[in-house]
């Protein structure tokens, strides 16, 4: 059967070739001499497909036979983003593909565009869950991801009339060749109906429970599995995706009461659960179709992991020595009680020991400390969704108060204040309290979100359980990250090393900075940054400017500046848009003065590039788009200063645009009010890729300027603790007089400078749809401390001109920069995971690599 195999399994360029002709013919049914691309790149990945599972079939195989601890990662969100380079980077095939696909007739680089970004998440939650996937498979761990398959991704974002519009993302409309359907593999998920007391003859008969849920819908759980390749190594992971379908059991009662229409509709209610990801990040919808995403896909994998405990034969008690399960914020903490309800219902066991095995298995990462943020469900959803759920998260939150009381005699406002249930008018499931009571590990993700974690967000429950608390600082994976997006600056760090060994063993990167001042280095990174500002370029000018009459010259000698990331208040591009404005309006005035030359003298050019999605219901993030698209537009069509800024909104922001934007920054702006941002991660991305930052004293900043040495980035503004006295301040009425030249921005703004033609043509005058952004920056007490920040945020932007005139400076700090990064791969965030968290230790997969 070997022998099969690896003949299967072709190496020289011939054998692939036929492989992917073969598909071509076979697998799409399509002639091999008319290959489009799209076909091509479709081939191309089945051929890969082929080989990843090979490995993924032995990995399985072998954590079943060692069976080892084994974690299970469960996130609602992935952020993918492409498959193939990274497949063929994982399995160190890239060159001869490459070449297999030059002698019929393609480019390889050409067909990594024909894919699809798999765009299951919003954000940096659900990019963490990508990068922590691959980390863990390079580094040989027994993880398994859970999350859901959505026909429908992260939104398509357009401007259109300088608005943002959404558009459904259907990710799949051309088929999604990397993952295998199981539909051998499925679970019903009960939603609906009532709980009642098991009766003498069920407990005769074999029931093992003391209560029975009586659903009135019953939905399938599908499963899709995504083999996650490890980097050089034989270990291929598994993400596996739940698609909901419907049970026929169910509607057939229907059908055979006549009911033919109610029969489809309840269908369509279950294939509805996994259509749409949510496009929110950090304010909920509170939608009950988000509850039953959230309990369909709990119940799913803790389905599935039971099961395939169980058939170890080991008992159920022993259950958290073997599984650990990771919860990514609450939006799978409904994972806890639907565990639990496996162990008393459908196991039998006490509820002690149901309850300290739940405890042992669980661990519950906090991403944000935004109240909004938050998840809560009022009681009367949950009971009428899950009435058996909602009648165990009462039983915990019981047994939890009495714990409490019993800890803290006649702390009543203690008890009401990290109660699961908040009280009122209608009493709410608060999840974050779930997640922290019936997990062994809490964790935020930096250190700075751990102080405020446990200092103001959840006080009480590290009074309670101060061993809990813990944080592991965010990473993101070299691979996708350095190795494949800027090809560039890797061939140079490999050259500099003398081996590509730092994108498996990070620390090794420390090792550039020996060579920081070396004139040859410097030479060879400048080259590398313009490579890719040349690849931005042609970019922005086959997209962004592609019917631009008058496009402004792209010079790749400009300073590249990127502020990209969700639009949100808290992240303030607001006050970078009013920056960049009052930027232009100095410009103007120095104009006047040096009348007569083209571009505008000792004034270092910038072309500035904003983009990022707002949540459709987000009216203020809406409004602050369409400022920076208006700002643009004015700006860029001003013959005066047209050379020297140049300003960008980049629609439709997603992991793809990412990886052409990152290595092109000379400096990222990560500019949140300190406090808010819980870590970031595109921060790590850009100064592995040697950007500098314009930052604050917020989440990851703090510790990548410890690690790099705070006098290379360009910090400012004020810090976490400097924020809450400020807004103190506010409360007492003590508003703020705003700034000289942020008033003169905001005065730019109200004289209707911004206003489109169609605006003016109808008769709009003044701010316009700026009205209460302009307000807001006149209030003197602006939440997000725009206002309070804006000075000492030119300040640094100053620096960073003056830094940027000197090239060799700025190189070295670059290197520098890249060189003190290895703290920020995700390898050593999924090594404090398994080491600290999950006890878990590396189970490599034996065989030839
Ligand atoms: C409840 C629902 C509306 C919701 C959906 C998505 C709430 C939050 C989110 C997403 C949060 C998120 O992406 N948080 C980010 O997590 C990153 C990874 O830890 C952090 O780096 C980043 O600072 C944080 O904002």
């Amino acid at each position: 059967l070997w022998e099969i195999l690896s003949e299967y399994q072709p190496r020289t360029v011939e054998a692939i070739q036929k492989q992917i002709v073969t598909h071509i013919e076979y697998t799409l049914a399509r002639s091999r001499f008319t290959i489009d691309h799209h076909s091509a790149y479709m081939a191309t990945a089945y051929s890969v497909r082929d080989r990843l599972l090979e490995y993924f079939n032995d990995t399985q195989q072998y954590f079943n036979e060692v069976f080892p601890k084994r974690v299970y990662y469960l996130s609602i969100e992935y952020l993918l983003g492409r498959t193939l380079a990274n497949a063929l980077t994982s399995l160190n095939i890239s060159g001869v593909y490459r070449e297999s696909l030059r002698e019929l007739g393609f480019v390889l680089e050409d067909l990594y565009n024909q894919e699809q970004d798999a765009a299951l998440g919003n954000g940096g939650l659900g990019r963490l869950a990508a990068c922590y996937l691959d980390s863990a498979a390079a580094l040989d761990l027994p993880l398994w991801g859970y999350g859901l398959r959505y026909n429908y991704g992260m939104f398509t974002q357009s401007i259109i009339e300088e608005k943002q519009s959404e558009f459904p993302d259907f990710w799949l409309s051309r088929g999604f060749p990397w993952e295998i359907e199981r539909l051998d593999v499925v679970y019903a998920v009960n939603m609906y109906g009532f709980v009642r007391k098991a009766t003498p003859a069920e407990l005769e008969d074999g029931y093992k429970g003391k209560f029975v849920w009586e659903p009135d819908m019953e939905v399938l759980a599908v499963a899709y599995d995504l083999p996650i390749p490890g980097y050089k190594t034989n270990t291929t992971l598994n993400l596996r995706l739940w698609q909901s379908k419907p049970s026929h059991d169910f509607d057939l009662m229907s059908f055979n009461r006549g009911n033919y229409t109610a029969a489809i509709a309840l269908r369509q209610e279950c294939e509805n659960i996994t259509s749409v990801l949510y496009p929110d990040d950090s304010t909920p919808q509170g939608r009950e179709l988000r509850l039953k995403q959230q309990y369909f896909f709990a119940s799913a994998s803790l389905q599935d992991i039971v099961r395939r405990y169980r058939k170890s034969g080991r008992s159920l008690l022993e259950f958290g020595q073997y599984n650990a399960i990771q919860i990514n914020d609450t939006h799978p903490a409904v994972a806890i009680p639907e565990l639990m309800r496996i162990l008393l219902d459908e196991e039998g066991l006490p509820w002690g020991e149901a309850w300290a095995v739940c405890v042992q298995t669980f661990a519950y990462t906090n991403h944000t400390v935004l109240p909004e943020a938050l998840e809560t469900w009022p009681v009367p959803v949950m009971e009428k969704l899950l009435p058996r759920i909602m009648q165990i998260i009462f039983d915990i939150n019981c047994t939890f108060l009495s714990c409490v009381r019993k800890r803290f005699p006649g702390d009543e406002s203690r008890v009401e204040r990290v109660s699961i249930i908040a009280e009122g008018h209608t009493q709410l499931v608060r999840m974050a309290h779930l997640g922290i009571v019936g997990s062994h590990a809490v964790n935020a993700v930096a250190r700075l979100h751990g102080e405020i974690i446990q200092d103001r967000l959840f006080r009480d429950f590290y009074e309670m359980f101060p061993k809990r608390f813990t944080y592991v600082t965010n990473g993101v994976t070299p691979r996708r990250w350095l190795l494949e997006c800027n090809p560039y600056l890797s061939h140079v760090i490999t050259d500099t090393l003398g081996s590509e060994d730092w994108t498996k063993d990070i620390e090794q990167l420390c090792r550039l900075k020996d060579h920081a001042t070396s004139r040859k280095l410097q030479q060879q990174w400048l080259m590398a940054k313009r490579l890719a500002k040349e690849r931005l370029i042609l970019f922005l000018k086959t997209t962004q400017l592609k019917d631009d009459p008058n496009p402004p010259t792209l010079d790749p000698n400009a300073m590249f500046v990127v502020h990209i990331k969700r639009i949100h208040e808290y992240k303030r591009q607001l006050m970078n848009i009013l920056q960049v404005l009052l930027r232009y309006l100095r410009l103007k005035d120095y104009a006047e003065l040096v009348t007569g030359t083209e571009s505008i003298p000792h004034v270092v050019p910038r072309v500035i590039i904003f983009a990022g999605k707002a949540a459709p219901a987000y009216t203020r993030a809406k409004e602050i788009i369409q400022l920076i698209v208006s700002a643009a537009r004015l700006i860029n069509n001003d013959p005066v200063t047209r050379n020297s800024l140049v300003v960008f909104f980049v629609a439709d922001y997603n992991v793809s645009k990412a990886e052409i934007l990152i290595p092109a920054a000379d400096i990222s702006e990560h500019i949140s009010t300190a406090g808010m941002e819980a870590s970031g991660t595109s921060n790590m991305k850009f100064a592995l890729n040697g950007a500098n930052i314009i930052g604050t004293y917020d989440g990851a900043n703090i510790e990548i300027a410890e690690e790099v040495g705070k006098e290379k980035l360009f910090m400012f503004g004020a810090n976490a603790k400097e924020v809450e006295d400020v807004r103190a301040a506010y409360a007492r009425g003590e508003a703020e007089t705003i700034p000289t030249d942020l008033d003169r921005v905001i005065s730019f703004i109200e004289s209707g400078a911004l206003l489109s033609k169609e605006e003016r043509a109808r008769g709009i005058t003044g701010a316009g749809a700026y009205r209460a952004i302009c307000d807001e920056m006149r209030s003197g007490t602006d939440y997000w401390l725009v206002a309070h920040d804006f000075q000492s945020y030119i300040k640094a932007q100053a620096q960073a001109d003056r830094a940027f005139a000197n090239p060799k400076a700025w190189t070295e700090n670059s290197i520098n920069l890249t060189g003190g990064m290895a703290h920020f791969s995700s390898d050593r965030s999924v090594k404090e995971y398994a080491d600290r968290i999950w006890k878990v230790k590396p189970c490599p997969v034996p065989g030839q690599t």
